[in-house]
């Protein structure tokens, strides 16, 4: 147990221990992760992951301008937590046509774009070609410095597989066709008994986690998400990690992760609720300590919203993501209500807490 003595706190010995190895710049293993995790104060989770983070970014904090498209929301998995599926033809369910994805370019486009997301359902109507066309379209209609980040690992392996091509085949076509990087969704939590209960359906963690090793293997980077707060132990979130830590430590191909807050509105899983703030807090200082090859955690303020972004920043997370505006509508469906922010307002977010406000591109080269 931690105690106040003489107005200084003097930390049990096993967390003075793993200060040790965390300040030598040794990764922790799980177990150290699990006991920082239940038993450090709040302020000294902070403290840590702050210094790991400043070790990585200085003081900056980043921030992007981009847009999603997501072509459809027609989706032929059950993801428990997801608010965002529907049904071919249910009310409230779309599909871009290819016109209709030009048309959305040409409007969300402004010069200032370095960054075009694209993310969606798994409409078991679209093709690996279908992909490639979207992503020929969108190229097509930007500019080079305009990266495009796009689907998510459990997309890209339906569309492969059905078209009966090797990872490895399918992600050159992809790139061939436009795409730069890819998105880090899908990943939920790895444990697969608890996927077997939130995620049934969809790809398996060992897909999931081969399907980027072949990318990275083949110098595309992606990024890597954690779904929490919902019905996960924290030795499910510590196992997740590890899983990515272990791959980051062989192929280095992950740019960041993010740790994505089940929100709870209009889903199968809503009975849960959603997880406190200091559930949020403590978890992204983990994984800014546990994830000591990453260099960046994302706190995604479409998802957090502005209090609980700007919170993340004080628990070692350095980038917001971008002008996303009201182009996703993942977290709308999911009850977040708070509207996206424009440049000024990530700036004066990112300063409030204390740190310099930094503009990237896709791969974290700064533009200003
Ligand atoms: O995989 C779905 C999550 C993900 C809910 O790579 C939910 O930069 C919370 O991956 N509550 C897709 N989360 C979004 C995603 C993402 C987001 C931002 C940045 C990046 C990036 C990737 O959204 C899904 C799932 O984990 N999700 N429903 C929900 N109710
Ligand atoms: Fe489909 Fe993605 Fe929703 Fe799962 S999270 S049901 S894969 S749209």
């Amino acid at each position: 147990m931690n105690v106040l003595k003489n107005n200084i706190v003097v930390f049990d010995e096993k967390i003075k221990a793993i200060v040790v190895k965390i300040e030598a710049n040794e990764p922790i293993n799980s177990k150290d992760a699990i006991y920082l995790y239940n038993n450090a104060p709040l302020f000294l989770l902070s403290s840590l992951a702050t210094n790991i983070k400043a070790s990585k970014s200085g003081n900056n904090v980043f921030y992007n301008k981009n847009f999603h498209i997501e072509p459809t929301n027609i989706c032929c998995f059950r993801c428990n937590f997801c608010s965002y599926r529907k049904n071919e033809g249910e009310s409230g369910s779309w599909n871009m046509s290819m016109e209709e994805i030009s048309e959305y370019v040409k409007s969300h486009l402004t010069e200032e774009t370095t960054e075009i997301h694209l993310v969606g359902g798994v409409n078991s109507l679209h093709t690996l070609e279908h992909y490639c066309n979207i992503l020929k379209l969108v190229k097509s209609m930007v500019s080079s410095k305009v990266k495009i980040k796009a689907f998510s690992a459990v997309e890209h392996i339906y569309v492969i597989e059905k078209a009966g091509l090797t990872y490895e085949a399918g992600i050159k076509k992809l790139v061939e066709s436009g795409m730069d990087t890819i998105t880090g969704g899908g990943a939920e939590i790895f444990d697969e008994e608890l996927r077997a209960q939130i995620c049934n359906d969809k790809a398996s963690s060992e897909k999931w986690l081969k399907f980027h090793e072949t990318a990275h293997r083949l110098g595309i980077k992606t990024n890597a998400t954690m779904l929490y707060g919902h019905l996960e132990s924290i030795e499910n979130q510590i196992d997740h990690m590890s899983r990515l830590r272990d791959l980051q430590d062989i192929t280095g191909g992950f740019t960041t992760f993010i740790p994505l807050k089940f929100r709870s509105k209009n889903n199968s899983m809503s009975y849960l609720g959603e997880c406190s703030s200091i559930n949020d807090a403590k978890t992204i200082a983990i994984s800014r300590i546990f994830l000591n090859n990453f260099d960046h955690i994302k706190a995604y303020s479409p998802m957090y919203g502005k209090e609980a972004t700007q919170r993340a920043l004080l628990y070692g997370a350095d980038d917001i993501d971008g002008t996303v505006k009201s182009s996703t509508k993942i977290y709308s469906m999911a009850g977040v209500t708070e509207k996206g922010m424009d440049e000024q307002e990530m700036i004066t977010l990112i300063e409030e807490s204390g740190f310099k406000a930094v503009e990237r591109d896709t791969f974290y080269n700064v533009i200003k």
